[in-house]
């Protein structure tokens, strides 16, 4: 974090704005009334807290006593699998669609709430055959298939709390979460499909479990088919969950209980265990799906296209819509499996109307054309959300126009894994969207943007993102760790949650965020975001992705570098000191001439975490001259090769 006390520069002017559409915000969910109503924040999510079916009410709304360890709905109790499974076929919706799932090599399966109520009592019933009791925990390691949502409800039946961890991670990353958890199961598979090849997965749990003694079973679903090393503590699937009964009474669970842990690395160090509990979590995701997205259950078809290893998936594939008893749609693969258009065909085939992905895909699809999401039918969009990083403009105006038919309103979503659910977001009928802005908080939440003594910032200004008031869906914890849940999140404004995010409020006190506040670069005494400057250069219309970094230098502190993705439709020469020349001089003309890039370098990709969120620290590295850092949660670990190679182009102004 930079040292100055001045707060983050306001660089960009965007004026575009998009208003609702009339029907949308005629028959919206959730009017602009919303937020008076929540002006009383504890009435108002005891009256979102009626969304769900308690087994025993709730004695207190919030206790928050003992700050920052929050409890919500004090004294009640639930089941979170009765909540997103068996109260919507007991309501006489049992033949409705959960998940239309779509697997990579062009297999599908329907499961209807009353499929899903069969599955997940059988599974609950396994896990119990298996020795897994309330309290217990169960690592959950599986690629996207029924599967897996279907083993996160199981444990959630029976009060068993699972940790996904993403199916990419490697045997070290699975040891390490599954000793923090003392996992006593993992349930996994033989493998995946990914960009069209079987790719193996149980070989990595073997090699993570031979030292992790808390493991008793290893549970295996058979997907691929592919050839495992057997292993005495290993049971199929298909051999213990098929013969068990199809009927399981779900066991309700105190409001506080632990639903999940969920890892998130953050940017150095071991990684946190998040934990979320029950009521307050479920509440909150199922009313944040209503509300951003307008979900009607009857009509609507909802995609998001999120991994389930990620928070993202956990309250917006599964939890979140399951609780409002949603349809939708599950994908196993990549996007260009088998062609660049495979999410747009599957768009056109459910008829998806609400959909939900993160700007890393859209600039890859901005940099793929046009003209492939116009060979499809994606008429029935009618909210498109985006999620996991701060939504370049130019990338928010593409989504509407070419996804969106420039009508269907873009939701950008603003949250973390430890807030669970969404906190800052458009509400897709009432709000006048701004491209980049995730706007206001949402009703009930309380978050601002403050100065490095705390104060709130004025219009215009700009400074760290805070949460001022608990929120039902806030971590409880960092699992096995509360010190450095206190150390991380609440230390560093009095009484405030800091999420470590740059933001800023515009002339009308609309939020905009500006990236991780370690990320923000301080150029002769200026504080600028990296999102900023990337936006900038993202709005030159040869550019698809950019990433900014400030490196050491000599004259100013810390000087912008570049790396930049031409469009695929770019044409010309690409590389050369004219083109350079244009795109500095492009982000002076937007920002000013103090955001003017010392040095730009055009690169076939970006470093990029498995979730999406681009790895500005590699960058830095390679500004800097230094030899690359830790490259092990990297998606794909020969980017930094090609960036490497690519070094010799680099310009720099002289
Ligand atoms: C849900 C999720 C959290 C971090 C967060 C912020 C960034 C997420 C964003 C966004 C700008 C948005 N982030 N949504 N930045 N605009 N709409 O992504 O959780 O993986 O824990 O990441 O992602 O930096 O602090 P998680």
């Amino acid at each position: 974090m930079s040292q100055s006390q001045e707060t983050l520069s306001n660089l960009l002017q965007e004026t575009r704005r998009f208003a609702p559409p009339a029907d949308l915000a005629e028959s919206a969910n959730v009017k602009a009334d919303a937020y008076a109503e929540a002006a009383d924040r504890p009435g108002f999510w005891a009256r979102q807290a009626e969304r769900l079916s308690w087994s025993k009410p709730w004695d207190e709304v919030l206790d928050w006593s003992n700050p920052p360890f929050a409890k919500w709905f004090v004294g009640g109790e639930l089941n979170v699998a009765y909540n997103c499974v068996d109260r919507h076929v007991e309501a006489g919706n049992g033949g409705k669609v959960a998940f239309h799932w779509e697997g990579e090599p062009g297999d599908a399966r329907t499961l209807t709430y009353a499929d899903l109520q069969r599955e997940v009592s059988k599974a609950a019933n396994a896990l119990l055959e298996l020795g897994v009791r309330k309290g217990d925990r169960v690592a959950i390691y599986l690629p996207m298939i029924p599967e897996l949502p279907i083993s996160m409800l199981a444990c959630a039946r029976i009060g068993a709390t699972h940790s996904v961890v993403f199916g990419g991670f490697s045997a070290d990353a699975l040891r390490t979460r599954i000793d923090d958890a003392q996992a006593k199961i993992v349930i996994t598979s033989d493998g995946g499909y990914r960009r069209g090849k079987a790719s193996a997965l149980k070989s990595t749990v073997d090699e993570a479990v031979a030292d992790t003694p808390s493991i008793e079973h290893v549970l295996v679903v058979r997907r691929t088919g592919q050839e495992i090393a057997a292993h005495e503590r290993d049971v199929w699937w298909h051999d213990i969950v098929e013969r068990q009964s199809d009927e399981h009474a779900p066991e309700p669970v105190d409001a506080e209980h632990p639903l999940y842990i969920l890892y998130t690395s953050g940017t150095t160090g071991k990684p946190k265990g998040i934990l979320h509990t029950t009521g307050g979590y479920l509440t909150q995701t199922a009313y944040t799906h209503y509300a951003v997205f307008d979900l009607k259950p009857d009509t609507d078809v909802y995609w998001c296209s999120a991994d389930i290893g990620w928070v993202t998936g956990h309250s917006y594939i599964v939890y979140g819509p399951l609780a409002n008893g949603a349809t939708s749609v599950m994908y196993e693969g990549t996007p260009d499996t088998p062609h660049q258009g495979r999410w747009w065909e599957i768009i056109a085939k459910y008829k998806v109307s609400l959909f939900y992905t993160a700007p890393t895909a859209i600039r890859t699809f901005m940099k793929w054309g046009d003209d492939i999401p116009a060979e499809h039918d994606l008429s029935s969009l009618r909210v498109i959300g985006s999620v996991g990083e701060p939504i370049n403009p130019e990338a928010y105006v593409w989504y509407r126009e070419h996804i969106g038919a420039s009508r269907a309103p873009v939701v950008d979503t603003w949250w973390q894994t430890e807030t669970g659910s969404i906190m800052i977001s458009p509400l897709p009928g009432v709000t006048e969207g701004k491209p980049g802005a995730a706007m206001r908080p949402l009703p009930g939440i309380a978050a601002d943007v403050v100065d490095d003594q705390g104060t709130p910032v004025p219009n215009g200004g700009g400074g760290f993102l805070v949460v001022k008031e608990p929120w039902p869906s806030m971590l409880r914890t960092i699992w096995g760790d509360d010190e450095r849940y206190v150390k991380t999140y609440w230390s560093r404004f009095e009484g405030l949650y800091f999420a470590g995010d740059g933001a800023k409020k515009d002339d009308d006190g609309d939020i905009w965020l500006l990236g991780r506040v370690d990320d923000v670069m301080l150029v002769s005494g200026h504080n600028i975001s990296t999102t900023e400057v990337e936006s900038a250069l993202v709005s030159h219309p040869k550019v698809a992705e950019a990433a900014v970094v400030g490196a050491t230098d000599p004259l100013t502190g810390q000087a912008i570098v570049s790396f930049v993705i031409p469009r695929g439709s770019a044409g010309g020469d690409v590389e050369g000191d004219d083109f350079l020349k244009e795109l500095r001089d492009h982000v002076a003309k937007t920002l000013g001439p103090i955001a003017k890039p010392r040095q730009i370098m055009i690169v076939p990709e970006l470093p990029k975490t498995r979730s999406g969120k681009i790895m500005r620290r590699l960058l830095r590295d390679v500004a800097e001259n230094r030899s690359i850092g830790d490259v092990s949660t990297l998606a794909d670990s020969t980017v930094m090769d090609l960036i490497s190679e690519k070094l010799p182009s680099a310009k720099s102004e002289d």
